[in-house]
C-alpha cells in the first residue's frame, strides 16, 4: 500500500468513527446498562440486548438472527460473561453481514462501455441531490468525465440546488425548465455524455411517493425513454435512504424495490444521528448491497460501505 493510500484510509477510517459517534453512544450506553451487575449472559440478559439491538434500529428480523446465534453460543461455551459480549457481538454481527447476500460492496467501477449511467432514486430529503455532487467529485477524482442530469424537475431548486454541485465539482450538467418531463432531460443527457464521450451519467430524480403507480410509472418511463439512445441504460438504481429515519429507512427501502429494480442503496446522514444500526438491518434484509454511506454534508463525505469497517467502527468504543 502508498503512503498516501495508507493516509488516506486511515483519514477515512477516523472520518467513519466520527461519523459513527452518536450510533456507538447510544449503543454502548444501552449496552452497559444491559449487562450493568452481571457476571453472565443469562435470559434476562439476552432480553435486554434484544432491546438494545431493535431500539438501534437494527430491525427486528436482524436483532433475532443475532439474538439466536448469540444463544447457541451460550449454550456451546456454557458460562459467558458480560466482559466478552461485545467481543462476541461483534463477531456474530460480522459473520451475519458476511453471509448475506448482498455480497461484499465495492464502489461503482465504471467499466470501458460509455456512458455508464446511474439513476438516482429515494424520497424527498434523503440526500439524493447531495449523493450525486459527492459522486461526482469521486469519479472525477478518478479522471473520469461526469454529467449530470436534472431529472427532478419538480421544484425550480431543485435543478439549481444540482446545479450549485456541478459548479463546486466542475462537471456539465443538463437541464430544462421546471415542470419539464424528468424523461426528456434524462434523453437529453445521455445524448449530450455521448456526444462530449463522457464515462458517467449521473440521473437525479424526484422522490415524489405519494402515489406508487406514478412513480413507478415515471422512473419506467426515464428508463424507456433513456434506452432510446443506449440499449440497457440505467446500469445502475441507486436508491438513497436517510439512515436518520430508521425504520422508516426500511420501509422506503421495502417499497422502492417493489416499485422498480433498484441495483444498489446508499444510506446518508449516518454523522447526525444514533441509528446507525440500520445499516446493519438494511444489509443483512435486502438482497442489494449498501454501497455507499453518507457521513457529513461535505463533498468528500461519502465513504465505500465496508462491511468489517463499519462493524470494527460501530464496535469502537474509544472516540
Ligand atoms: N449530516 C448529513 N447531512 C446530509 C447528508 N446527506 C445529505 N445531507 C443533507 O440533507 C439535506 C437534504 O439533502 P438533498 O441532497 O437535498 O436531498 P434530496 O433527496 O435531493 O431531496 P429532494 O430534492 O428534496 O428530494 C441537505 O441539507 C443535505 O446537506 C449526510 O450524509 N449527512
Ligand atoms: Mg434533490
Amino acid at each position: 500500500m502508498s503512503f498516501f493510500k495508507k493516509i488516506f484510509s486511515k483519514e477515512k477510517k477516523e472520518t467513519l468513527d466520527k461519523g459513527l459517534e452518536k450510533s456507538k453512544e447510544n449503543f454502548f450506553g444501552k449496552l452497559s446498562k444491559a449487562v450493568a451487575g452481571k457476571s453472565k449472559v443469562d435470559d434476562e440478559v439476552l432480553d435486554d440486548l434484544e432491546e438494545v439491538l431493535v431500539t438501534s434500529d437494527v430491525g427486528v428480523k436482524t436483532t433475532i438472527k443475532i439474538i439466536d446465534r448469540i444463544e447457541e453460543r451460550v449454550a456451546r461455551d456454557k458460562y459467558l460473561g458480560t466482559s466478552e459480549l461485545d467481543k462476541i457481538l461483534r463477531e456474530e454481527i460480522a459473520g451475519l453481514l458476511s453471509e448475506t447476500g448482498s455480497g461484499e460492496a465495492t464502489d461503482f467501477v465504471v467499466p470501458s462501455k460509455k456512458p455508464y449511467v446511474i439513476m438516482v432514486v429515494g424520497v424527498n430529503g434523503v440526500g439524493k441531490t447531495t449523493t450525486i455532487g459527492k459522486l461526482a467529485y469521486q469519479f472525477k477524482k478518478q479522471g473520469k468525465k461526469v454529467v449530470l442530469g436534472a431529472g427532478d424537475t419538480f421544484r425550480a431548486a431543485a435543478i439549481d440546488q444540482l446545479q450549485i454541485w456541478a459548479d463546486r465539482v466542475g462537471v456539465p450538467i443538463v437541464k430544462q425548465k421546471m415542470g419539464s418531463d424528468p424523461a426528456s432531460v434524462a434523453f437529453d443527457t445521455v445524448q449530450s455524455a455521448i456526444k462530449q464521450d463522457a464515462d458517467v451519467v449521473i440521473i437525479d430524480t424526484a422522490g415524489r411517493l405519494h402515489n406508487k403507480v406514478n412513480l413507478m410509472n415515471e422512473l419506467s418511463k426515464v428508463k424507456r425513454v433513456m434506452q432510446k439512445v443506449v440499449d440497457n441504460v440505467p446500469d445502475e438504481v441507486l436508491l438513497v435512504l436517510d439512515g436518520s429515519t430508521g425504520q422508516n429507512a426500511f420501509e422506503q427501502a421495502k417499497q422502492f424495490t417493489a416499485a422498480t429494480e433498484v441495483t444498489s442503496l446508499a444510506v446518508t446522514k449516518l454523522d447526525g444521528t444514533a441509528k446507525g444500526g440500520v445499516v446493519i438491518g438494511i444489509s443483512d434484509q435486502f438482497q442489494i448491497p449498501v454501497k455507499y454511506i453518507g457521513v457529513g454534508e461535505g463533498i468528500e463525505d461519502l465513504q465505500v460501505f465496508n462491511k468489517n469497517e463499519f462493524v470494527d467502527s460501530f464496535f469502537k468504543k474509544s472516540i
